[in-house]
């Protein structure tokens, strides 16, 4: 019996998703021809080479911002003023409830979220490939993994960008709604500017069935107030935001 050389299988994390390189292309294509055609004239294979040349032949572990600087660079997208929602712990509701509010954009609603979402992707210094067979989980192998590093850098990016109100769908039903550690909660927050954002909204959402807790006068969004306006950003939080229970499923 055959077994895999031991160095494939050396991370704890699921390997690079069967087709990486073809379903990043699709998605390229989809969204810039199909879902935003106002971005009909980017160039998907560059940007898929790009993407690619951030973590191909590298060590895994040792990832940085500035691999996936000239990927940045080449994806130049707009987001509209008081259409930014990040969201925390609530993804299948945020993308559900832009689905049908088009005009609101998560980071998954932008062109590197929409190619990038729900995959995973490594190489290795010791070839040209991707490995197909583990890549680090970022608790038990490494923080510096290809796909940490990407969100963070995008979601720094995106957060950078926004401007006049920006909103932030969490969930209720947590303890901690607001989660300091999170990406919402160490890199969003922290990366809005005060001089463009002027109100950082919050809309907390419950798990239908739950009783309804009155999540915005708990001690977990008082952090997210207090730091919200030690940067000087107004705060606004609303309970079981109304046109997003609409489309909440049991
Ligand atoms: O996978 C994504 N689409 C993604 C990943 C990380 C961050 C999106 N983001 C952006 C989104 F735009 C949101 O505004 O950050 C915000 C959500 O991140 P969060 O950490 O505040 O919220 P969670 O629900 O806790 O995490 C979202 C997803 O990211 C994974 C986590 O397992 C979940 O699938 N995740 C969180 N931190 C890391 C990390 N350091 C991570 N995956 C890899 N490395």
């Amino acid at each position: 019996k055959v077994r895999s050389p031991p160095e494939l299988l050396e991370w704890h994390g699921h390997g690079t998703t069967s087709h990486f390189s073809e379903i990043v292309l699709g998605r390229c294509f989809t969204y810039t021809q199909i879902i935003r055609p106002e971005l009909r004239d980017e160039d998907c294979q560059k940007i898929v080479d790009a993407f690619k040349s951030a973590f191909l032949s590298k060590n895994p572990c040792n990832i940085t911002k500035e691999d996936y600087q000239p990927l940045i660079k080449l994806v130049t997208q707009t987001i509209p003023c008081n259409k930014t929602l990040f969201w925390s712990k609530s993804k299948d509701l945020v993308h559900q409830f832009t689905w049908v509010q088009r005009e609101f954009f998560t980071l998954e609603d932008t062109l590197l979220g929409y190619m990038a979402d729900d995959l995973t992707w490594c190489g290795d210094p010791s070839t040209s490939d991707l490995n197909y067979q583990s890549c680090p989980h970022w608790r038990t192998d490494c923080s510096n993994n290809p796909g940490s590093v990407f969100w963070k850098v995008i979601s720094q990016k995106f957060a950078e960008a926004a401007c006049g109100v920006v909103q932030v769908m969490l969930n209720g039903s947590l303890t901690e709604p607001f989660n300091k550690n999170s990406t919402f909660g160490s890199v969003e927050v922290f990366n809005l500017n005060p001089e463009k954002v002027h109100t950082v909204q919050a809309w907390v959402m419950d798990d239908i069935g739950k009783v309804s807790s009155d999540s915005c006068s708990g001690s977990s969004l008082n952090e997210l107030k207090s730091i919200v306006r030690e940067r000087k950003m107004a705060f606004i939080c609303q309970d079981n935001y109304r046109p997003a229970r609409f489309v909440q499923c049991v």
